[in-house]
């Protein structure tokens, strides 16, 4: 990295970096939504609600004037989900999301990004390799006007380019306002989306790195599982890229050749091909979080004792005694600036695909190498127990 590198950049170590004086040419003001396409999104809703602790905010459906798919806006601080079902099938979005719950079940259709300029985000990605899904087109209502275009990335995954600097309203033209299914917890399970996370086919982590760093330039960020580790235990590789300001974060995994069935190939059987693997929620209190979510009935990984008896030899003083830590299975990493919590759930639908992570951040913006043995170990007896290593 050039010498005059800026601040934003420190944790970059390659791709193609951008001073602070040369202007970023893909800027992004953060995550827009995790567009999941769903069997029921009118359950689903309700999961995401009472289990996660999210706030519906606004609808489409019949009732709204959309007749082929019923979609439900979530939120939590920062962070927003849409969960989509077909009704009836009419055009081709509406084959899309039947046909890409048939083959993927219930998953990740778009990882949607704000920007300040979805048309110039558009032109800038098509000529630097995308392929484009959909031109760069305006929706309006009265709550003003938004700016659309859509690339395809990994799988049948996309990223929706989301200029919404001329609205004011719930989350799209079109959507209606909506009240919470219940109540949401006194307290926020979670205020933003930290990362997202990709299964890719064997040998494809690194196109879909350049990818990023092409067509987005993203970074590479400097945590990454290689060879060495990948052999030992995980069985998986993964490389991490992220925008300028390291508000959008792409961690890509790939499986790897070891004794045992690969996590990733397993994902990617029942997925039926690439897509997502995990969403990481930022949380400021991981402990209330957790317990309120065990309470509602999320399952979380397990970590054995051991974890935790020899915690304190490595990870030093952290926020929350290492007992809570034991109690709720929670795992720490630490690094040269700081220190994470973060705990794992198992998937949250039949098939063993998307799960989520939840992470509290203290300085490290690394994504917990520390913990890869023992979380891989856990997903391992997860797959024992499915017949599935
Ligand atoms: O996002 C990450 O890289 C961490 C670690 O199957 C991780 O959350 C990587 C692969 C995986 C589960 C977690
Ligand atoms: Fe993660």
């Amino acid at each position: 990295m050039a010498a005059t590198a800026n601040t934003q950049h420190t944790s970059a170590t390659s791709g193609t970096p951008h001073t602070a004086r040369e202007a970023d040419p893909f800027p992004v003001k953060g995550m827009d939504a995790v567009v999941f396409a769903v069997g029921n999104a009118k359950q689903a809703a309700h999961y995401y609600s009472t289990a996660f602790g999210m706030k519906l905010v606004a609808y489409s459906g019949p009732e709204t004037g959309s007749r082929e798919t019923a979609s439900y806006v979530l939120t939590n601080g920062g962070a927003r989900f849409v969960l989509t079902s077909v009704i009836k099938a009419s055009t081709d979005w509406g084959h899309f999301i039947e046909g890409h719950v048939a083959e993927h079940g219930d998953g990740v259709v778009d990882l949607a990004i704000e920007v300040p300029d979805a048309r110039a985000a558009y032109a800038y990605a098509v000529e630097h390799g995308a392929r484009g899904l959909t031109e760069p087109y305006e929706v309006k209502d009265e709550n003003g006007t938004v700016v659309l275009a859509a690339i395809a990335t990994y799988g049948k995954t996309r990223h929706t380019l989301v200029d919404r600097s001329g609205y004011d309203g719930p989350y799209l033209p079109g959507f209606k306002a909506a009240s919470p299914i219940v109540e949401p917890p006194a307290k926020r399970t979670f205020q933003a989306i930290d990362h997202c996370v990709g299964n890719v086919e064997l040998g494809k982590m690194n196109e879909w790195v350049a990818f990023y760093n092409k067509v987005m330039g993203f970074t590479n960020m400097k945590e990454f599982v290689g060879d060495d580790i990948a052999t030992e235990y995980s069985a998986l590789m993964s490389k991490v890229v992220a925008d300028g300001t390291l508000k959008v974060k792409f961690p890509i995994n790939e499986p790897a050749i070891a004794k045992k069935k690969s996590q990733i190939d397993e994902y990617l059987e029942f997925y039926g091909g690439a897509g997502v693997q995990h969403i990481a929620l930022a949380t400021n209190d991981i402990v209330e979080s957790v317990r309120t979510m065990r309470a509602a009935g999320v399952q979380f990984l397990d970590t054995p004792d051991s974890y935790y008896d020899t915690l304190g030899e490595w990870a030093g003083e952290t926020r929350v005694p290492v007992d809570t830590l034991r109690e709720l299975k929670i795992l720490v990493d630490r690094d040269e600036d700081g220190y994470l919590l973060q705990i794992f759930t198992k998937p949250v639908q039949d098939r063993p695909t998307v799960f989520f992570e939840m992470i509290e951040r203290h300085g490290s913006m690394g994504f917990g190498k520390g913990n890869f043995k023992a979380l891989f170990e856990a997903i391992e007896r997860e797959q024992e127990k499915r017949g599935n290593l």
